[in-house]
């Protein structure tokens, strides 16, 4: 599937603002980035961390995923995301080996990049997400 490195780790927040400050002083280096992604029902706010990235997710919607996760397991670790050439490619491959897709093709993510989800039923509850630029 070319996975080059991590390219996110996206974690559940209930409140960025609470969280932006808190995650400036548990990495020691400023958020650079917020944006909503509304057809995600999330706002998102970034930090480098060397190659990887941390994304951190505030739900706009409780029926949208991020709501329901953090209704249902409360703040933490919420998926994977690896770098790949080709997104789409990737989840071709991973539909191969017989892993369940929650997207067939990709789409627009955060940051502009192309992005597609694996389901945590067939990932051993991970749920992974591949993005490309
Ligand atoms: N990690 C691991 N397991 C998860 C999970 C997560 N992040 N989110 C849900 N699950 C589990 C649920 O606990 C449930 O397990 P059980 O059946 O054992 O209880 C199972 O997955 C199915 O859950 P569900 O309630 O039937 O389905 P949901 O409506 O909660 O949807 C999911 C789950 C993963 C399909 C949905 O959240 C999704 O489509 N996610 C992809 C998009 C996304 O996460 N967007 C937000 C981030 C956007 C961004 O990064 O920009």
């Amino acid at each position: 599937m070319n996975i080059n490195h991590v390219e996110h780790i996206g974690i559940a927040v209930r409140s960025l603002d609470k969280m932006i400050p808190y995650y400036e002083m548990l990495l020691g280096t400023p958020c650079y980035a917020i944006e909503e992604i509304k057809d995600q029902r999330v706002k998102t706010a970034f930090f480098k961390v060397g190659q990887t990235k941390i994304e951190l997710l505030e739900s706009t919607d409780p029926e949208g995923a991020i709501g329901k996760f953090i209704e249902k397991k409360g703040e933490g670790i919420h998926h994977i995301a690896f770098a790949t050439d080709d997104t789409d490619k990737a989840l071709q491959e991973a539909e191969k080996m017989g892993l369940e897709l929650i997207d067939k093709t990709s789409r627009r993510g955060a940051e502009g990049l192309n992005i597609g989800f694996l389901h945590p039923k067939s990932t051993h509850g991970v749920l992974i997400e591949f993005c490309a630029k």
